[in-house]
């Protein structure tokens, strides 16, 4: 599959004689694009590359072009020199195209040249110095790194950080698609492209045939009726988003990847009318409950209930329309995670084994990986923890570190045999493998999901524990592990079955029923292994005719900035501050579902926010609503006036048609965030549809220009309320507003979306629409500047938050733990900077 990573992969580098192959090919495009100056046939312009053989033919291709050249040259075309090619093909060029829409703009003629130019230097790692025959080019690279908007377009791109720089830039490009044509995959890479997307006469005519058929008289998909249940005859669909993990505030990545992206789709299909049930709700047992809770001085229960509720909240914020939000410490869930665990004991898929631990005596208890700490074995760092050392890196087994401590009471631990139970996983993993098999060919799984499921099986499944030495978790309840709970990430899937327990007493319908319901997983990539090799596995092994997963949806990761987010370093926007913010929520889902890390890992930047909100919220969609909505009002009474479709309008009706198709095609696969670029091309034909057509000057005029403005009008207020229809997934608030303005009828929206997706005209002349006004506000660059500043992870570096929470009269705990998080920051700098690590004696305190 293609990745903008691959570019910069290592391993996908050049050796030295492939360079000059690649070379080559840069060479030629570049020669060919500037010196070609003249239009050749078949083009209306010249902005190929192309060359003209001595038989008169011409060569388009860049690809070809070498191929040509090399035979000319006498040279073999090596196994080699051809895989270059076709990556050039495949993978560069897409690349280009992307990098191509990012700087279209501000230096088109000088685009190709600095293409090359930035390329090369990245390859070559600038400055770059030829010999030999090929050192005319040196003097290339000179002449354009002189010139002005190369050196520019260089900063506004690289900005200094070289190929991290160009990394996070294209990370930011929308998503390269692999073809332009109107009938193999749909594309949003070249915006001059669009105005000229040409019809044929039957599809015009089907386009104004469905124009003309109006709103269907089919009663709409009314409000849910709870419980959800599969039906017969029906697309029953039940989609779970990764449960979060309760202890911690998720962040924007976090509700990107699970959530929101599952919301979105959850909406989608109920407007499709399928019969669909969402669920989610905290995954609240494991080690860092427990371990929160002594941080803040609460039971774990009591940490579960707090922590519930912030999520909820959160996500009440973001609309996210869960059917049921619930929890994993129920007795639901003790009962079903048991059933589970004695099917597959009984049908022997369980092992047992005896494991060497740490336990503390003082404490009572077990110490799993990260309660301890010692001397590493392999670089004597002096506070490994116990699964791994921050400064060799290495993983460590808890029993192997020196002079361990308990890091609760500071206590050595002793070591300790423990019997535990693994799940035979190889032994299930031809099942698996059968399954999979048809799952990921029928289903639609992300290609990451593929690719690690694969690779997990491709180094061969182990025995997995699935047995813990911990107080909080769902027991086992075999007599000979009386003392143990199940591992969290045995407990956590089961949670999607006993959360929907919770909501009805008929989950089995949806969770024992496998030829009538299809599953859709959302999730991160890192919880991929789980969902698709070790629960089926479980399910499996339990055999009780369980539903498995027939969609497993992953993204990759979300970014902030041009690092990580990080709870521990305060880096990045987290749930419980977006609305801090003064952005409305569906502003934020807006711009996260349109970074959403879909087939590679993207990045929210604070800037990027500001400029598509300014620029496709704004300038794009809001104006084209508003100015359709204020024709209506200003120059007809506010009633939509009768439309006479000239040719015009016909092309831009069967135009706009095939953006919806193209967005129910993506819809359907779950391609969240090409599918939004669709709708947004809907308003850029929109906009250049009355730009063209000017009604606010055709309304002075005659008859013939005043019926003209009313065409248009009344044509671009349906797009308007066609495109409220396509938004109600991502953005429902504003969807519900543009509907209010444009008093649109409520079966729009289940006519526009049924089947292929049909645009029609469903505000008919005389319909009257309410009061408009503009759905969106500019972000400005201060506000953002601020914003940027304050989620940037200085405050807790430089102390601001415990002083702020100090002036808040926050809880002693909450302070406690923001101050031992400040200093494990400037403990972690002054290792970095190569500075004892030991924090400042403070005053008064003794150190143990
Ligand atoms: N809580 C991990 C995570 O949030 C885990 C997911 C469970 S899904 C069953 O990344
Ligand atoms: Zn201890």
């Amino acid at each position: 599959m293609f990745s903008k990573e691959s570019l910069f992969n290592s391993r996908n580098l050049p050796g030295q004689s492939s360079l000059v192959i690649l070379f080559v090919c840069f060479f030629c495009l570049f020669v060919l694009v500037f010196f070609s100056e003249r239009v050749v046939p078949f083009l209306s312009r010249p902005t190929l590359p192309a060359l003209l053989l001595p038989t008169g033919l011409h060569l388009f291709s860049s690809n070809a072009i070498c191929r040509y050249l090399f035979e000319v040259s006498g040279q073999e075309c090596s196994e080699f020199c051809n895989q270059w090619l076709e990556w050039e093909a495949t993978d560069l060029q897409l690349c280009l195209n992307c990098l191509y829409i990012g700087l279209y703009d501000p230096f088109c003629d000088l685009l190709p040249s600095f293409l090359i130019f930035s390329l090369l230097s990245l390859l070559f790692h600038f400055p770059v110095s030829f010999t030999g025959e090929h050192k005319s080019v040196n003097g290339w690279f000179d002449r354009v790194a002189s010139i002005h908007s190369c050196l520019s377009a260089a900063q506004k791109v690289l900005q200094g950080k070289g190929l991290q720089g160009m990394k996070s830039y294209m990370q930011r490009q929308p998503a390269p698609q692999s073809s332009q044509g109107r009938n193999t995959q749909p594309c949003n890479c070249n915006p001059i492209e669009e105005g000229e997307r040409a019809f044929s006469e039957e599809e015009l005519e089907a386009a104004i045939l469905n124009w003309s058929k109006g709103l269907s008289t089919s009663p709409l998909a009314t409000d849910r009726q709870h419980p959800i249940l599969p039906q017969e005859g029906k697309r029953n669909i039940l989609v779970t988003s990764a449960l979060p993990y309760v202890n911690n505030v998720p962040h924007l990545g976090n509700i990107i990847g699970c959530v929101l992206s599952a919301d979105v789709f959850s909406r989608y299909g109920r407007l499709r009318g399928w019969n669909l049930l969402f669920v989610c709700g905290t995954d609240e047992y494991g080690t860092a409950t427990e371990n929160k809770a002594r941080e803040e001085g609460l039971t774990p229960q009591l940490i579960c209930d707090k922590y519930h509720a912030v999520h909820s909240s959160i996500y009440k914020w973001f609309q996210i329309d869960f059917d049921f939000f619930g929890r994993t410490t129920t007795e639901k869930q003790t009962e079903i995670a048991q059933d589970i665990f004695w099917r597959l004991h009984k049908n022997g898929f369980l092992v047992e084994d005896t494991v060497e631990q740490l336990r503390c005596e003082q404490c009572q208890r077990f110490l799993a990986d990260r309660f301890v700490e010692g001397i590493c074995p392999h670089c004597k760092y002096p506070e490994a923890r116990g699964d791994q050392c921050d400064k060799c890196g290495r993983l460590i087994n808890a029993v192997e570190l020196r002079e361990p401590q308990c890091k609760v009471c500071r206590q050595t631990p002793v070591i300790r045999s423990s019997k535990h139970l693994f799940l035979d996983l190889p032994k299930l993993e031809t099942q698996l493998e059968q399954w999979l098999e048809k799952s990921t060919s029928t289903g639609d799984w992300t290609t990451n999901a593929k690719q690690i499921t694969r690779s997990w099986l491709r180094d061969g499944l182990k025995p997995r524990c699935i047995t813990r030495d911990l107080l909080w978790g769902t027991p086992v309840p075999h007599p000979d592990f009386k003392e143990k709970v199940f591992y969290v990430w045995f407990d956590a899937p089961i949670g999607y079955l006993s959360i929907t327990a919770n909501y009805t007493d008929e989950w089995e319908k949806w969770w024992k029923n496998p030829h009538q319901v299809e599953l859709y997983n959302f999730m991160a990539k890192d919880n991929v292994p789980f969902h698709s090799v070790v629960f089926p596995c479980s399910l499996l092994g339990a055999q009780d005719n369980y539903t498995l997963v027939s969609h497993l949806v992953a993204t990759e990761y979300l970014n902030y900035e041009d690092t990580k987010f990080s709870k521990s370093r305060g880096v990045g926007v987290f749930g419980d501050m977006a609305k801090d913010t003064g952005i409305p929520a569906d502003v934020w889902r807006f711009y996260l579902l349109y970074v959403r890390p879909e087939g590679q890992d993207s990045a929210f930047s604070w800037a990027d926010m500001a400029l598509k909100n300014n620029s496709e919220l704004l300038n794009n969609l809001g104006n084209f609503i508003n100015r359709a909505g204020m024709f209506v009002t200003k120059f007809f009474e506010g009633c939509v006036p009768v439309m006479e479709l000239q040719q015009e309008d016909k092309k831009l009706l069967a135009l706009v048609g095939w953006e919806l198709q193209q967005y129910i095609q993506l819809m359907d696969k779950v391609k969240i965030r090409d599918a939004l670029k669709h709708i947004l091309n809907i308003s850029r034909h929109g906009n250049q549809y009355i730009q063209v057509n000017e009604p606010w000057k055709n309304i002075k005029g005659g008859d013939t220009e005043r019926q003209r403005a009313g065409t248009v009008t009344g044509v671009s207020v349906n797009i308007a309320c066609l495109l409220s229809v396509m938004l109600m997934p991502y953005m429902p608030e504003v969807s519900q507003t543009i509907r209010n303005q444009l008093n649109a009828p409520q079966s729009c929206v289940s006519t526009m979306l049924q089947g292929n997706g049909t645009f029609v005209c469903s505000l008919c002349a005389g319909h009257r629409i309410g009061t408009v006004s503009p759905l969106f506000q500019k972000l400005e660059a201060d506000q953002i500047e601020a914003l940027k500043k304050r989620f940037g992870g200085q405050q807790v570096f430089d102390g601001d938050k415990v002083r702020a929470l100090k002036a808040q009269n926050a809880e002693k705990a909450v302070i406690t733990a923001e101050v031992a998080k400040l200093l494990d920051l400037k403990k972690q700098l002054a290792l970095a900077e190569g500075k004892s690590p030991e924090p400042a004696p403070q005053k008064g305190k003794k150190k143990k």
